[in-house]
C-alpha cells in the first residue's frame, strides 16, 4: 500500500468520538502504513488512554500548535472544530481529510468518495484538503457509479432510514436509555434529539432550511451533483432517522438517461467495486443494516424496474455509516493520497 514501505505520521482530531474510534479500527484492519499515531480531542478527555497496535496512546488536546511532524490529519470533531484547526495542521505540513461538513462545498475543495471520483484528490494542492463527503451520500454514489457510467442518470428520489450513531456517542447512549427506560415503564427522556426517538421515526437530521428541507436532505442535493460533477441531475430526498443503532438503509428511485433492466443492473452490482449484491428473493436475502454492521461494504438489494416511468430502477443500499459514511472512506482517501497523489 504505501510506495517503498514509506510510514506516515498520522493525526486523529476527534479520536474519543464515534467516528474517531472507527478511525483507529480501520487503519488497523487495513494495515495503513502508520509510523506516529496522535490522539487529539477537547479539554474532557485529556490523558485517557487508547491502545494501538499494542502501544497505550495519551489523548491530547486538539490546538494549533498539536500537528508538528504530522503528514497525515484525519478530522471528526465536528464543523466548527475543522474550521478552527484545519488550517494549523495545513500550515505544519500535514493534508487534512475532513469529516465535517465545513469544507465540504467549497469550490476548491475536492470532495472524495475513492471508488467513484479518486481524481478529485489531486485538487488537494490548492489548499492542502480533501473533504469526506456526508455519509448518506458516499453510501448512494458507491451504488450509482457503475449505472450512472452505463446509462446515465437523470433524477433521484431518495428516502433514508438513518442510524443515530450518526450523531455520535451521546445519541448512541439516548436510545439505549429510552429502550431501558420503556421496558422498565419508566419515562424516556429526550436531549439529543427533539423526541423520542426509540420507536418512533423522525423526519428530521440535521437542521431546517428556509426552503422547508433539512440540511442533511439538502447535502444529498449538492454533494451528488458536486461528486458526479454534473449540476443537471434532478434529485430530491427525504431523511429520517430511525431507532436504528449502526446502518443507514435508503430508498433510491433512479430514473437513467436510456433503458437499463433490473437484471442488467445486478450484474453491474456484482462487479462494482465497494458493493456487495444482496437480492435473492427466494431465500430472503435483502439487504439489512443489521448485516451490515461493522462491514466495509456497501449492501445493494431489492433491485426492479420503475415501470411508471420510460427508464425507472428502485434500489435498496444499505452501510455501515460509520464506516464507509465516515472513517472508511476517509482512510481510504487516504490511501489514494499516498498511492498516487502524494
Ligand atoms: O458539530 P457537528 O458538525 O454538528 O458534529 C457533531 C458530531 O457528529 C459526529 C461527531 O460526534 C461530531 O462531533 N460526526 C461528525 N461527522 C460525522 C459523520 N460523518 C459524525 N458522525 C457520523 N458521521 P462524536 O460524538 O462521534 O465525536 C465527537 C468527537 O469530537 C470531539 N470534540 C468535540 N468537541 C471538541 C472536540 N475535540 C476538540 N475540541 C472540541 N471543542 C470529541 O471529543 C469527540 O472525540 P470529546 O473529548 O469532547 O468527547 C469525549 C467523549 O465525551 C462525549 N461527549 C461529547 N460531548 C459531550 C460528551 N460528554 C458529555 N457532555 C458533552 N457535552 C463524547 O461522546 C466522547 O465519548
Ligand atoms: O456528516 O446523522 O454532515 O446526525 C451530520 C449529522 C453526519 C450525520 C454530516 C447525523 C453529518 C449526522
Amino acid at each position: 500500500m504505501s510506495k517503498n514501505g514509506k510510514k506516515f505520521n498520522v493525526a486523529i482530531a476527534g479520536a474519543t468520538g464515534a467516528v474517531g474510534g472507527a478511525m483507529l479500527d480501520v487503519l488497523k484492519r487495513r494495515d495503513f502504513p502508520v509510523n506516529e499515531l496522535r490522539l487529539l480531542a477537547s479539554k474532557r478527555s485529556i490523558g485517557k488512554k487508547i491502545a494501538f497496535n499494542g502501544k497505550e496512546l495519551e489523548v491530547q488536546l486538539l490546538s494549533t500548535d498539536a500537528f508538528e511532524g504530522i503528514d497525515i490529519a484525519l478530522f471528526s470533531a465536528g464543523a466548527e472544530r475543522s474550521l478552527n484547526f484545519a488550517p494549523a495542521a495545513v500550515a505544519a505540513g500535514a493534508v487534512v481529510i475532513d469529516n465535517s461538513s465545513a469544507y465540504r462545498m467549497d469550490p476548491e475543495i475536492p470532495l472524495v468518495v475513492p471508488e467513484v471520483n479518486p481524481h478529485a484528490i489531486a485538487q488537494h494542492k490548492k489548499h492542502g484538503i480533501i473533504a469526506n463527503p456526508n455519509c448518506s451520500t458516499i453510501q448512494m454514489l458507491v451504488a450509482l457509479k457503475p449505472i450512472l457510467d452505463k446509462v446515465g442518470i437523470k433524477r433521484l428520489v431518495i428516502s433514508t432510514y438513518q442510524a443515530v450513531s450518526g450523531t455520535g456517542a451521546k445519541a448512541i447512549q439516548e436510545l439505549d436509555q429510552q429502550v431501558k427506560d420503556y421496558a422498565e415503564n419508566k419515562e424516556m427522556k429526550a436531549s439529543v434529539y427533539p423526541y423520542q426517538i426509540a420507536f418512533n421515526c423522525l423526519p428530521h437530521i440535521d437542521s431546517f432550511l428556509d426552503n422547508g428541507y433539512t440540511k442533511e436532505e439538502m447535502k444529498m442535493v449538492n454533494e451528488t451533483r458536486k461528486i458526479f460533477e454534473d449540476d443537471q441531475i434532478g434529485i430530491t430526498a427525504t431523511a429520517v432517522r430511525v431507532p436504528v443503532y449502526y446502518g443507514h438503509s435508503e430508498s433510491v428511485n433512479i430514473e437513467t438517461n436510456t433503458k437499463i433492466t433490473a437484471a442488467e443492473v445486478k450484474e453491474l452490482m456484482v462487479n462494482a467495486p465497494g458493493v456487495k449484491l444482496v437480492d435473492d428473493l427466494n431465500n430472503l436475502k435483502y439487504p439489512l443494516a443489521t448485516d451490515c454492521a461493522g462491514k466495509f461494504e456497501t449492501l445493494v438489494g431489492r433491485i426492479r424496474e420503475d415501470d411508471s416511468i420510460d427508464n425507472g430502477i428502485n434500489l435498496w443500499v444499505v452501510s455501515d455509516n460509520i464506516l464507509k459514511g465516515a472513517a472508511l472512506n476517509a482512510v481510504q482517501i487516504a490511501e489514494t493520497f499516498i498511492a498516487d497523489y502524494k
